[in-house]
């Protein structure tokens, strides 16, 4: 049999050609949001914890979340990004804060 006909269709086995995949995974930022409640110092702890900030970073995302409303504390593939807002929460909560965290496409 000719390669256009093994791939034509008209065999009962469709052959679909190997391709790479060409297109990136999309990519989500973390976010955190600000409330009247949390304490700036479990913040600036938590962004050190659970996202490896150094303090310096760290105090400069919270104040900007703290002033701003809302702000990015990393950009993640989608189960991480998952993983991360359901830590922040869970950890929050574990020591009842309000603190809230999302997540959103880039
Ligand atoms: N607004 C809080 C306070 O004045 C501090 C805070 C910052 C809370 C960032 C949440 O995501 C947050 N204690």
């Amino acid at each position: 049999m000719t390669d256009e006909r093994r791939n034509s269709g008209e065999e009962g086995l469709a052959l679909k050609e190997a391709r790479p995949e060409l297109r990136e995974p999309p990519l989500y930022k973390v976010v955190l949001l600000n409330d009247d409640f949390t304490p700036m110092e479990f913040v600036v702890m938590l962004l050190e914890k659970l996202f490896g900030m150094d303090r310096e970073k760290a105090t400069r995302i919270m104040l900007h979340v703290h002033t701003q409303g809302r702000g990015v504390c990393g950009i993640y593939t989608h189960e991480i990004a998952e993983t991360k807002v359901a830590q922040v929460n869970e950890y929050a909560r574990r020591h009842q804060h309000p603190l809230l965290c999302s997540m959103e496409e880039v």
